[in-house]
């Protein structure tokens, strides 16, 4: 197998472009030491989090240098993500770190007076330039491809600036920002997209970089059936995993999160068995799914952390799955079978070696927000969400709320903030608040729903899961009250989650409220609809959608 040289300086899940690179027929080599620059034919820099983390890290272990005189000797080079960044002469989110300064340039924050930030989700990468231009492509580069972004800072794009110096640039527009979404000149590319995470027009990126395949002329349907710009509408398919009663880890769904049987063979109490993870993960890949959950709904207490067994289930997704891959359940400071204690930010980081991409946070969160309002809505900086994000940026860290209902005559009857809801319940009550709960939705606690996604929206949780205990496994579609008054509260982006019964129940939240993403699992479990149903349905209702390319 011929070789790509990686860095090996950074954070997060190096794992997943690993695997990418092996599915496009490459091995990797690692970079360790500066030396090794030296050695290296094609380099391919990923980058997660902060910028100013990143260039300092790398400027600390002397590779700045190295990778300059690498680019500069005409050697292949990619940058993904925050390695594009670094193409850059600096940027907005540390303003004291210089980049490596080949574009003179600042990265620059999205503005989110009137959308959601972090940008997350599968967006444009469309070439930009003249018509002649825009029949070719660079590095694979389709118009009609979506690629998946996650990302707070961008580089604005500025008609001609980077063109009139010989680069070639594709760019995509959220809201009403368009930003560099791919570069290339030479023998530079760069991605702000990650192309690990998009599925099979990421892997012809990939490939085509490796390959050297810089410019392809495009078919006249791909120039002609140019796709719509922007933003889709976001599909997510939720596995809750956990042991059954003969000890097999399986995907459960519950109603309300009861998980156990109560009718057919098995009623009386088992677990409801609804397939293997890694298989059901592979399966919703392929019908189109833009990212894959996993819960793990019980903690493995007898077993140490190393050996979780949602590690192996991360390992062997990521091999096959090129969307992300989160995994929640059991993200804490914890301590292990023999005593050890271990923070979350440890725990997180073996996931993220294994293949996650994101981490969600349940229980926790409440704890930690109850202690931030105790506080007097200070900061400690030591809880799991703080420092997660801090090592792995706020895109890394989703916080998965299970709140549920509780009905009062007037809003003066509470504490809490309610909503005037049209969906009363048996006595009449008008008026709810929604209560969190911990623990699998078995222990309520004093926070309501809008002071949770708050206080950790502050703490630096980059995605809201938002669940509703009382819409669980219901078919009858998702709390859209619920929704709309969490939009309300924050700015970073929101799934909706619980009570998705069949395709049209997507539509709705998707026009009824602002949600970015939603969520469904026992319609998918259980074989009634498929995942590219869903997003047949939502094309069908003018919903701009991933498509998927085999
Ligand atoms: O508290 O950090 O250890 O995390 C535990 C995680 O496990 C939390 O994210 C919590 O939501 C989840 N969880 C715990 N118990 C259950 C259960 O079901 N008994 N599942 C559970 C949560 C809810 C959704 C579900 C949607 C869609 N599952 O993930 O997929 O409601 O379902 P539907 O489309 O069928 O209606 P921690």
């Amino acid at each position: 197998m011929p070789t790509v040289h990686l860095l090996d300086y950074v954070a997060g899940n190096i794992r997943s472009l690993v695997n990418a690179i092996n599915r496009v027929g490459y091995e990797v080599e690692w970079i360790r030491s500066p030396e090794d620059v030296k050695n290296a034919e094609k380099l391919i820099l990923p980058g997660v989090g902060h910028f100013g983390h990143c260039l300092s890290q790398l400027d600390q272990g002397g590779f700045l240098e190295p990778i300059r005189q690498h680019i500069e000797a005409g050697k292949p080079f990619m940058g993904i993500c925050v390695g594009l960044q670094a193409l850059f002469r600096g940027s907005e989110e540390d303003t004291e770190v210089p980049g490596l300064g080949l574009i003179p340039m600042r990265i620059q924050k999205f503005n989110d007076s009137s959308k959601s930030v972090p940008h997350i989700g599968w967006n444009s990468a469309m070439n930009t330039g003249d018509d002649s231009a825009k029949q070719q492509s660079f590095y694979g580069l389709r118009p009609i491809s979506k690629y998946y972004y996650v990302h707070s800072y961008a580089a604005p794009y500025k008609p001609g600036a980077l063109e009139n110096d010989g680069w070639s640039v594709a760019t995509a527009t959220y809201g009403e920002e368009e930003f560099i979404g791919a570069i290339s000149r030479g023998n530079i590319f760069g991605t702000q997209f990650h192309p690990e995470k998009s599925g099979i027009a990421g892997l012809r990126a990939i490939r085509a970089f490796l390959n050297g395949d810089r410019l392809q002329s495009l078919a006249p349907e791909s120039v002609a059936g140019k796709g719509e710009d922007g933003l889709t509408r976001r599909v997510i398919a939720c596995l809750d995993v956990r042991t059954n009663d003969t000890g097999d880890l399986v995907v459960t769904k519950g109603d309300q999160y009861d998980v156990r049987e109560k009718s057919g063979v098995d009623a009386g109490g088992q677990v409801r068995n609804l397939g293997k993870p890694v298989d059901m993960a592979k399966k919703y890949y392929e019908q189109g799914a833009d990212e894959v959950t996993f819960l793990n709904i019980t903690s493995f207490r007898n077993c140490p952390l190393a050996d979780t067994p949602m590690l192996e289930i991360l390992r062997r997704a990521s091999e096959t799955v090129f969307v992300p891959l989160t995994i929640g359940g059991g993200i804490r400071d914890t301590v292990d079978t023999d005593g050890t204690e271990v923070p979350a930010l440890d725990v997180a980081t073996m996931y993220f070696k294994s293949g996650a991409d994101k981490v969600s946070i349940g229980s926790d969160a409440v704890f930690v927000a109850e202690e931030y309002y105790n506080a007097g809505e200070k900061l400690s900086g030591q809880t799991a969400i703080e420092t997660i994000s801090k090592a792995y940026g706020k895109q890394a860290v989703v916080v998965s709320v299970d709140p549920k209902r509780v009905y009062v005559d007037r809003p003066e009857d509470t504490n809490h903030h309610t909503i005037q809801t049209s969906y009363p319940n048996a006595a009449g009550q008008r008026f709810c608040w929604y209560q969190c709960t911990v623990k699998g939705g078995r222990e309520t606690r004093d926070v309501d729903v809008r002071q949770l996604v708050r206080a950790v929206e502050a703490m630096g949780a980059g995605e809201i899961l938002l669940n509703c205990i009382d819409k669980d496994g219901s078919n009858s579609g998702f709390d859209l009250e619920l929704i709309n008054d969490v939009k309300a509260a924050i700015k970073i982006p929101v799934i909706a989650s619980s009570g998705a019964g069949v395709p049209d129940h997507f539509a709705e939240v998707f026009s009824k409220t602002t949600t970015d993403a939603a969520l469904g699992a026992g319609m998918f479990h259980r074989g009634e609809y498929t995942v590219s149903q869903v997003k047949e349905h939502l094309q069908k209702e003018r919903f701009l959608v991933r498509q998927f390319e085999a």
